[in-house]
């Protein structure tokens, strides 16, 4: 076509964008709204044409959206699946249409030739950084913990609670008297801790809480303030993800710890997979990003002053 001429004539190759297809989970926190600021940063750094579908936490929706974007002809297609297992079918038909497949932020049970990589960090070492930190904290105090799990069935939900059983496994003061999920989000998260906190003689039982992410332990703080203890103090607080409002509660002293997760998974992603489409290079299954404690220690409010603008 005339493209084609004009690039005939003016002797240039007429490079037609990488395109690749992104099924995100939802925004159901504010590390995910991050991760999703962040792929639409590192892609558009790159000069690659993003295809975005937000699934409402809903797997069907993520089906849906990756055959969208094999029958569409996408180059790749990133996918943060939001629980581990129902995917073999659709990543089969990925296959069979060659079109590689990356994996954010969370893993699967399924055949790893099924996708390139998987760019995750280690959620089992998530809960047992988590889990350490408690037992360094409390001593030989007893101390009952009560849990708040991520998205049942998701891989985050699953490590993270089998890492910090782990690491307080030794430590016979410490046991987790009730464990529920909050589904990864603020106000499932004060929900279920206002029903802790009612089960537990208003919270007097209840010596520390542990969220699987930094949105559940925000909502889970409003409801042990509005139940008239002091978190941070009466109840410990520690999670996960290293969002800029708990570095606030950081350093108001209403949460103890939280263990980093970077939100920029894609820039790691869109590097192997820029490899491997121009000469076939093969990346290693698994691309692990790091997890850093964070304390009260740790000036809360200058780290928080550099996440603030990041996304979240
Ligand atoms: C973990 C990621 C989790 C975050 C939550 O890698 O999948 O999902 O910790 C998010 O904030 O909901």
């Amino acid at each position: 076509g005339a493209t084609m001429l004009a690039s005939a004539v003016l002797g240039t190759s007429v490079a037609s964008a990488t395109t690749v297809g992104f099924s995100q989970i939802g925004s159901e926190s504010g590390w995910r709204a991050a991760e999703t600021t962040v792929t639409k940063k590192e892609a558009e750094k790159r000069g690659i044409d993003l295809k975005f579908a937000d699934a409402q936490q809903k797997q069907e929706n993520q089906i849906k959206a990756i055959r969208s974007f094999i029958a569409q002809g996408v180059d790749a297609i990133l996918v943060a699946p939001v629980v581990e297992t129902g995917w073999d079918s659709v990543l089969e038909e990925a296959k069979d249409a060659e079109i590689p497949v990356i994996l954010l932020d969370r893993t699967i049970k399924a055949s790893d030739d099924l996708y390139l990589t998987a760019v995750t960090s280690d959620q089992v070492h998530e809960g047992k950084v988590a889990g350490n930190w408690l037992v360094e904290a409390v001593g030989d105090r007893d101390c009952n913990i009560v849990e708040l799990q991520g998205t049942t069935g998701s891989s985050p939900a699953i490590a993270r609670k089998k890492g910090f059983e782990e690491a307080i496994a030794g430590s016979d003061n410490l046991e987790i008297i009730r464990s529920q999920t909050g589904d990864f989000t603020r106000t499932k998260g004060k929900e279920v801790m206002e029903s802790f906190l009612k089960s537990e003689d208003g919270g007097k039982n209840i010596c520390a809480l542990y969220a699987h992410n930094d949105d559940m332990a925000l909502g889970a703080i409003q409801a042990i303030k509005e139940a008239g203890l002091k978190p941070g103090e009466d109840i410990l607080v520690v999670s996960i993800d290293a969002v800029p409002d708990i570095f606030k509660a950081l350093a108001a002293g209403e949460a103890n710890a939280t263990v980093e997760l970077t939100p920029n998974m894609a820039g790691p992603a869109f590097d192997v997979l820029e490899a491997y489409l121009a000469d076939g290079t093969e990346p290693e299954k698994w691309i692990q990003t790091e997890s850093k404690l964070y304390t009260q220690a740790d000036d809360p409010m200058k780290v928080y002053e550099e996440k603030k603008d990041l996304g979240y």
